[in-house]
């Protein structure tokens, strides 16, 4: 070991690999307790460091993230694909990439949206306007919960780009229904699920024409744009209730809250003290239009005027009753309370939130609420007690144009901290502490909340900060967003990676970051890039919570979860019927066959057929596709699925099996035979 220590005496870096190895050798003897086999790991273990010229800091961060082959992980992180439409699964502390769940966008693997009773309709029936969108900006994960903490049920997700919503079955990690909601153009951050899943909150991001209707339009001009944006313009806070069997949203059972036309951003969910409150934040309350043409500010520059925006305060229990009592309108099919009714019943308090607020985030207890100004180097932290106090007192500073109550600025604050540059987005671990995104400084801090978490000296510190690489946006910790997280790691969401990886630009992946939060200081562990689109945000949730179903029953749709009897019957599921001008077909399909396996049809013909893949076994899938036709479905074990296309060219076209399922997968086809009458 002599030869390793350099001429100071002190360690040399590769001395010091050495003995950490050592130390892991050592681990491994008294394990294994085969000498020699030991030597032989360590002198391995060694010359790979060394031949690799990884520092002792970097091998204890590899076995810190190294799930060794066959290993599962701890958490999983369901993060938003950003434009890609879909939502990304990845292992942590390994963060290998586990699983793309097809959201807003067609994926051909899962047969998403190709052709399939229950994919295809779930796309089609969201898109809002008069064209069928293909893509989404998927954008803020929610899990559902119960008492408060994730409970593995199900995902929701928003698409920035409309007013649109999904939800994920996590059951068997697909998407069952996707809506848009009534009244929104644009969404953002309003994404929440209620302590109790008893509501899935969307909100608009950019202002809406009042009475906006997607399908039909509205009708406005330029000059009302510019000069009438405050009256005609309104946001939309949007509580959609839960079917507590099936996870979908009632649009029906749902309401809406009509708020100013400011930019609505960020939301969270009150809970424990602050259960039934919902809290959005704000920006551009300057109502800035843009048209820089037409002699207007720049809209960053009109919309960053004011020294202080608003964090509305939603009790959106008083407004259940405020509905009970029908003091609604229905527009454009969901139940709307009008903001001069929402002022009049007292339903929105304002709070001001120091320039430009990004983030909203509710402290575990319920009690904190943290807001950062992206152009204020504090995280300003929010008593909700001193909120409702307040409110108790009418403690306001005046009103808002509209009429809506705002609360004195410093008799709702608990505390602030000095953070850095560029704060965006507040997480939080299982010891008082924040952690909060700064975007400018690209770096990660963390601090302390106050009572009871910390008091006196200890409470409000800036107590650690980490670079990261680089322009964090989101960032997320293991059940941060419940009242019991869990610590441990944390995820950086970075929108710019430069340097990290191999230059493949210009156009470079994004960049999460694994960072461990068990030391004295935050410690980064391991880049991954994603390559897929720009995530925003992410949930990070305990492997114990989701328990996903082995295989379907046999003749269930994923869709509707029902069962058809037709698909299982014995006998009766290989069968063709003809009619006059259609031709039905229940297909079996199995390794390595399906049958029928000739399907006779005449020119012209409705073809439906109802695909049962009849395995019982994990991972049996098998697909199917016919030449010429857009149709590529995914037939997981168990499952019935239905496809309608026309015979609409005569000839012969073999169908096959897209998955590599057996050894006969190759022999897995048939003909389709499309008979000119
Ligand atoms: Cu900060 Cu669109 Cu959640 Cu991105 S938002 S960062
Ligand atoms: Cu079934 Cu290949």
């Amino acid at each position: 070991m002599i030869g390793f220590l350099d001429r100071s005496g002190l360690l040399s870096n590769r001395g010091r690999v050495i003995i950490a190895l050592v130390g892991l050798g050592a681990l491994f003897v008294f394990a294994g307790g085969v000498i020699a086999c030991a030597e032989n790991a360590q002198g391995d273990l060694m010359s790979i460091a060394a031949a690799r010229g990884i520092s002792p800091d970097d091998a204890a961060r590899a076995l810190k993230s190294f799930v060794p082959p066959g290993g599962k992980d701890d958490y999983l992180i369901f993060a938003s694909g950003g434009h890609s439409g879909q939502v990304l699964v990845v292992g942590v502390p390994s963060m290998r990439l586990l699983r793309v769940i097809a959201v807003f966008t067609p994926e051909p693997w899962q047969g998403y949206g190709y052709g399939s009773d229950w994919s295809a309709q779930a796309l089609a029936d969201s898109s809002p306007g008069k064209e069928e969108i293909r893509w989404g900006d998927s954008h803020h994960p929610a899990l559902s919960e119960t008492d408060g903490d994730y409970d593995g049920r199900w995902l929701y997700i928003n698409d920035r780009a409309h007013g649109r919503i999904a939800m994920v079955d996590l059951k068997d990690f697909r998407t069952k229904q996707v809506i848009h909601v009534p009244n929104l153009q644009t969404s953002h951050g309003g994404i929440f699920a209620t302590p109790d899943t008893k509501y899935v909150h969307i909100s608009s991001m950019v202002p809406a024409l009042k009475r906006w209707d997607a399908k039909v339009g509205a009708s406005v001009t330029v000059d009302e744009h510019l000069n009438n944006y405050g009256d005609i313009y309104r946001g939309y806070s949007t509580f959609l209730k839960i079917d507590q069997d099936t996870g979908r949203m009632a649009v029906e059972d749902s309401f809406q809250i009509e708020l100013p036309p400011y930019t609505q951003d960020l939301a969270d969910a009150g809970k424990g003290p602050s259960y039934g409150y919902a809290f959005i934040n704000s920006y551009n309350s300057e109502r800035a239009t843009g048209g820089v043409n037409f002699g207007r500010q720049p809209l960053e520059v009109g919309a960053s005027e004011y020294d202080f925006d608003y964090l509305h305060v939603i009790n959106w229990q008083k407004a259940e009753e405020v509905i009970a009592a029908g003091n609604y309108e229905e527009v454009n099919g969901i139940r709307l309370i009008t903001l001069e009714t929402a002022v009049a019943e007292g339903l929105i308090h304002l709070v001001p939130e120091p320039k430009s607020p990004h983030g909203v985030d509710v402290a575990p207890n319920g009690n904190y609420l943290t807001v950062s100004g992206k152009l204020d180097p504090h995280v300003t932290v929010y008593g909700f007690d001193k909120i409702l106090a307040a409110i108790e007192a009418e403690d306001f500073e005046g009103t808002d144009d509209y009429g809506i109550p705002i609360v004195r600025f410093d008799a709702a604050v608990a505390g602030q901290v000095e953070v850095g540059a560029g704060p965006l987005h507040t997480q939080y671990d299982n010891e008082g502490n924040g952690y909060t995104s700064l975007f400018l400084e690209t770096a990660v801090a963390k601090w302390s909340l106050g009572e009871p978490y910390h008091s006196g000296d200890e409470a409000w510190q800036l107590v650690d900060k980490l670079g990261v690489h680089y322009n964090i946006g989101h960032l997320a910790t293991a059940h941060g967003d419940t009242m019991n997280p869990r610590g441990g790691y944390l995820v950086a969401l970075n929108k710019w990676s430069l340097d990290r990886f191999t230059n493949v630009g210009p156009l470079l992946p994004q960049n999460f970051q694994l960072v461990d939060l068990t030391g004295e200081t935050m410690d980064l562990l391991y880049d991954m890039p994603i390559g897929v689109g720009e995530p925003h945000y992410a949930q990070i949730v305990s492997t114990d919570v989701i328990n996903p179903e082995q295989v379907y029953p046999l003749g269930t749709s994923a869709m509707t979860g029902e069962i058809s009897a037709q698909a299982i019957e014995g006998g009766e599921q290989s069968r063709i019927e003809h009619r006059p001008g259609e031709t039905e077909v229940w297909m079996t399909v199995i390794r390595s066959q399906y049958a029928p396996d000739v399907v006779p049809v005449k020119l012209g013909d409705k073809v439906t057929i109802h695909l049962t893949n009849i395995e019982q076994t994990l991972d049996a899938t098998h697909g199917f596709s016919i030449p010429g036709k857009d149709i590529m479905v995914s037939i997981d074990a168990g499952e019935t699925i239905t496809i309608e296309f026309e015979a609409d060219t005569p000839g012969s076209f073999s169908f096959y099996c897209t998955e590599f399922c057996s050894a006969l997968h190759l022999e897995m086809q048939g003909w389709l035979i499309v008979e000119e009458e």
